[in-house]
């Protein structure tokens, strides 16, 4: 999302269309033959599982007792010029004690306020391969948030998943594949949702690039479109969210882009058929910021909250819902069940997390640093003031957390002649303005808009304020005698070196939201591409030749390029480290000097070249005019090491590659079959019966606004005037709204086959393995975290092609002192055995008596024992499951 009005590209040009409102209801729009979005209607009720069944029964009756304008007030935000205090603010329901919420960003902490935390961002959280760390993440997340009183978190992002290597958000997320991310996000919803605070799984689905993701208008930027078939949609984009749902998600986002043509605010296919009837969902589905185009459209098609209320240009106080679904209601275009279910799955959500239970009010301003600020910044010619910021301390002691993730995430990619671990006595130099943190103060640009001095974050609404940033130069020199810091990416004249010099050399790559271009990057790393940026690789190359001894360091939010420097003789240690959040400096350190181990591993493969990922991947889209552009997934679900895996192509360092101070053995693995499988789960359980949601279309008289209210100018109220709502209600009789194909409201009683719970049908994660392996370190030096990969390899001779190995479960070990051993169990169910079988719209086990093999490892190419399902035996020191042409 975003919140400042920074227009993207080419965006001012067309102001004038905007101003004369020329963006129109579009269902459809051309696409790729052979992609479609199939209408879905109606948008099914929520409350027929149990664990949401007491919050529904609550919330029936809330919503039952409000009038027609109170509903319609708590399904939109009050509007972007308002926002106050939060990313965004709904409207409330007082008379009957229902609040406004507060809904605030970011992924990775409490968006634009003070006495935070700035976690590590999710890519570098994912590096650590730690459910654990997942975990204590989001508990600590979600206490900030709710001491802040933010009702609504905006975050975990799953999508994008990472498809491209040059998309510009992919670090919001953990990684890119199903399972990471779907396992970090189960974990994390976790954190956050036991806090009382409401997580938002985003963006659904296929924002895999930043650049011409929005519609602005139909005619000039109409918002590329993600052409994803079926099986892949189950299998890569939709699984993290299906693991979201699970969990338990209270609330849901849309991406801003279409897929399959139609935009995804208002996709019935999307919403309606996956997301609510076979995923199950019981939350609220809102839209991304100013990603709504259609008012009644995106209503039937199950949208459930327009934020942050306005149109697509938000300068006029103008709204898609708000007074237009009162009127929308009252003419009877948008039915009153439809809104009825909107309010309630909101209202629904608020109980379940149990908010209306001394849930702290918000007592920050997104707006402004002052303690006393304006109420309602965009009124004119004055707002009220009043303390608006309480400086709430809320960090506890989560800068250990933060400081764990960063120090288990740093990922070793190589150490020759182990250079690393460094003794303290060296004489260091230190290169790269990535060392210390940027002279104009860790927040000088907006949303982290620039790459100067240490990279922490991403830049966008993803971004965290710092209260202050541990930056590598000061904790090296904390730990080191000897250090001389060239705070330059250009390499400077230098003394003559010695053997015993040591050169640290930092270097970044960037990437953010779309709103804002760094460096020629707009968003995604269009222009830097996958190599370093302010010319690092020639740093790095400038030192090589220097010194004998280099450790380069660096921070990413994605693959780099590194062919330029990595075989050169003199470069012998490579970390990465991701992006750190606050805690940079002393997690580096950490291992810098050996207080701990590396234990990361790569959330994504390194490639030797940009080009040995499919075109469809690393070719960015480009133009944005008249016809939607097409974003064709046609390398279905090869991407990142499937596909390498499937063309042979060998990775400098393959996806979950991540070396150590110490070794591991992985010995006396054991295999257990608990459920036998049949082709297909066993049925779904039936659905319950759904709360009666039907109801007549109110009395005019409940949309209008009280004579004695005063409103404020540009401020979005959900009330009609008194002749609108009669000429609004006089239409309910006469005319009809020109319906989409296929729109009907009554309830299907035919729900999906592969849902029935929360996430689909509960068989689908009944255990079929369990696995357990002894991780030993067999070092003698140091200690270590030993990472265990489970991948699954399907049958040789079943019929679908599929990807030669894949993620299922990862498990970290304690810290093992050398000797020490750990056993670790990982687990595989039904649905990781299965296939999306598109014809029958189900979880199919290709060959449920087949031989599938589970590899387990340190990484996807060192995969040291098998076992095998079919005779629960294990093996080791076989050939692995893949086989590259070498590239070296
Ligand atoms: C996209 O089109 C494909 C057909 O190529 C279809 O199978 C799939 O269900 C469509 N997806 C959505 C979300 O509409
Ligand atoms: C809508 O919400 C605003 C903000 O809380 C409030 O001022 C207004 O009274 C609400 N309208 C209704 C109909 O309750
Ligand atoms: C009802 O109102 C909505 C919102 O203004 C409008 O889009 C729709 O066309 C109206 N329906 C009819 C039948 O006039
Ligand atoms: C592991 O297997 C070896 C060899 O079979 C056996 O001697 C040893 O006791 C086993 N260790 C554990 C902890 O199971
Ligand atoms: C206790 C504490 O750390 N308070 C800080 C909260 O934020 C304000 C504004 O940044 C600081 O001035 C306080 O020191």
């Amino acid at each position: 999302m975003r919140t400042t009005i920074a227009f993207e590209k080419a965006t001012w040009l067309l102001l004038p269309f905007l101003v004369f409102g020329l963006a129109a209801p579009n269902e459809r729009r051309a696409t790729t033959a052979g992609y479609y979005a199939l209408p879905y209607y109606p948008a099914p009720y929520g409350g027929w599982v149990d664990e949401w069944a007491s919050s529904y029964n609550k919330a029936k009756k809330l919503v039952d007792s409000m009038t027609l304008a109170e509903k319609t007030n708590i399904t939109a935000g009050t509007g972007l010029s308002m926002a106050r205090p939060c990313n965004g603010n709904t409207g409330s329901a007082e008379r009957v004690k229902f609040p406004q919420l507060c809904l605030n960003d970011a992924a990775n902490g409490v968006r634009l306020t003070d006495n935070v935390t700035v976690f590590p961002d999710g890519i570098t959280v994912g590096a650590t391969f730690d459910k654990k760390l997942f975990y204590q993440r989001g508990v600590a997340i979600g206490k900030e948030a709710r001491g802040k009183g933010v009702n609504v978190w905006l975050g975990p992002a799953v999508g994008p998943i990472g498809r491209k290597p040059k998309g510009g958000r992919n670090w919001e997320g953990f990684g890119a594949d199903p399972v990471l991310q779907g396992i970090g996000t189960r974990e994390t919803i976790k954190g956050v949702q036991e806090q009382g605070v409401i997580a938002t799984i985003k963006h659904l689905i296929g924002n895999e690039q930043e650049m011409y993701r929005r519609q602005t208008t139909d005619i000039v930027s109409p918002a590329y479109s993600a052409n994803i078939d079926d099986r892949t949609l189950h299998e890569l984009y939709l699984w993290p969210f299906a693991e979201a749902v699970r969990a338990g998600v209270g609330a849901a986002m849309t991406a801003y882009n279409r897929v399959n043509g139609t935009i995804c605010s208002e996709h019935s296919y999307l919403i309606n058929r996956l997301l609510k009837d076979e995923l199950g969902f019981q939350g609220f589905v809102m839209t991304d910021w100013l990603s709504q185009i259609t008012g009644v459209q995106s209503a039937i098609s199950g949208m459930d909250m327009s934020m942050p209320g306005d149109t697509l240009i938000p300068l006029f106080g103008n709204s898609l819902w708000m007074y237009e679904l009162t009127r929308s209601t009252l003419n009877g275009s948008v039915p009153m069940e439809r809104l009825n279910d909107m309010a309630t799955r909101i209202v629904a959500a608020w109980y379940q997390f149990g908010q209306d239970q001394n849930y702290p009010k918000v007592n920050f301003d997104t707006n402004t640093k002052n303690a006393i600020g304006q109420l309602y910044p965009a009124a004119w010619p004055t707002s009220p003031e009043g303390v608006v910021n309480k400086f709430v301390q809320v960090q506890e002691d989560h800068d250990e957390i933060a400081r764990q993730i960063a120090q288990d995430a740093i990922t070793m990619l190589k150490n020759e002649e182990s250079l690393l671990p460094l003794s303290k006595d060296h004489p260091l130099k230190v290169f790269g303005t990535g060392a210390q943190v940027n002279s104009d103060g860790p927040n000088a640009c907006t949303d982290r808009s620039c790459n100067k001095g240490t990279l922490g974050q991403g830049w966008g609404s993803g971004t965290v304020d710092y209260m202050y940033l541990d930056d590598p130069i000061s904790a090296i020199k904390e730990q080191a005698q000897d250090v001389t810091f060239y705070n330059t990416d250009k390499f400077p004249t230098v003394p003559s070196s010695t053997d015993k010099d040591i050169a640290i050399v930092f270097i970044t790559s960037a990437s953010g939201e779309n709103q804002y271009t760094v460096e020629d990057n707009h968003g995604d790393r269009d222009k830097s591409r996958l190599n370093a940026w302010h010319d690092g690789d020639a740093l790095v190359k400038a030192a090589a030749a220097k010194y004998s001894n280099v450790v380069v360091i660096a921070h990413t939010v994605g693959p780099l390029v590194v062919e330029e420097w990595i075989s050169l003789a003199s470069v012998k240690s490579v970390l990465i480290a991701h992006l750190p959040g606050q805690e940079a400096g002393e997690s580096l350190t950490n291992v810098l000097f050996g207080a701990a181990s590396p234990c990361g591993h790569l959330p994504y493969s390194i490639t030797y070249a940009e080009n040995d990922m499919p075109d469809s991947v690393t070719d960015l889209i480009d133009s944005a005019f008249i016809d939607p552009p097409q974003d064709v997934y046609s390398e279905r679900m090869y991407i990142d090491y499937r596909w390498l895996n499937k063309e042979k192509i060998q990775p400098r360092y393959a996806f979950g590659h991540g070396l150590s101070y110490t070794t591991f053995s992985y010995t006396n693995a054991t295999i257990e079959k608990i459920t036998s499988l049949s082709k297909y789960p066993p049925a779904r359980p039936t659905k319950a019966e759904m709360l009666d949601y039907s109801q007549d279309i109110p009395d005019y008289s409940e949309a209008v606004k009280p004579q004695s209210f005063s409103t404020f100018w540009r401020y979005l109220y959900s009330w009609l005037s008194e002749s609108d709502a009669k000429a609004a209600a006089a239409k309910a009789t006469s005319s009809k709204y020109p319906y989409p194909d296929g729109y009907t409201t009554t309830q299907n009683t035919n729900p999906p086959r592969a849902g029935g719970a929360q996430g689909g049908n509960p068989a689908l994660w009944d255990e079929v393995y369990r696995i357990s392996v002894l991780v030993t370190n067999t070092g003698t030096k140091f200690s270590g975290k030993g990472s265990v990969q489970a991948y699954i390899q399907f049958p040789g001779d079943i019929e679908h092609d599929v990807p030669i190995i894949q993620l299922r479960d990862f498990e970290k070990t304690a810290k093992l002192a050398p000797g020490e051993s750990e056993r670790v169990e990982v687990a595989l169910t039904r649905k990781d055995l299965s296939i999306w079988d598109v014809s029958v719209q189900d979880w199919v086990v290709p060959d449920p008596d087949g031989d599938y093999k589970v590899w387990l490892g340190a990484a996807s190419d060192d995969l040291a024992v098998v076992c095998y399902g079919i005779d629960s035996s294990c093996d080791y020191d076989t050939d692995g499951p893949v086989s590259y042409t070498s590239k070296v």
